[in-house]
């Protein structure tokens, strides 16, 4: 997941994966600039957080928006 530490929204989302007992791989857009390219590259807009998701057939989705990326990992990582 894309995000950074103060951004309100991650921190939302970050407090939700912990919950959960979710680690996933975290992506810092204020320390590695790369990560901004690879945002914006992939999902198009540079707006966090923002999780993307790679399916098993190699199928991209860059989720944005805190609540749609809660629902999706209530319901697609925790059945
Ligand atoms: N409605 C979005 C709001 C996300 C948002 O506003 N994120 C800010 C950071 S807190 C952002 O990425 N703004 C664009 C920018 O900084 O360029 C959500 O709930 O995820």
């Amino acid at each position: 997941m894309y995000y950074f530490n103060s951004c309100p929204f991650c921190i939302k989302v970050r407090l939700v994966l912990w919950w959960l007992g979710l680690k996933i791989p975290m992506k810092n857009i204020k320390t590695q600039s790369s990560n901004i390219a690879e945002l914006v590259e992939g999902g198009g807009i540079k707006q966090v957080p923002c999780l993307h998701i790679e399916s098993a057939s190699g199928e991209n989705r860059w989720l944005y928006e805190s609540t749609d990326i809660i629902q999706y990992l209530k319901t697609e990582l925790c059945e």
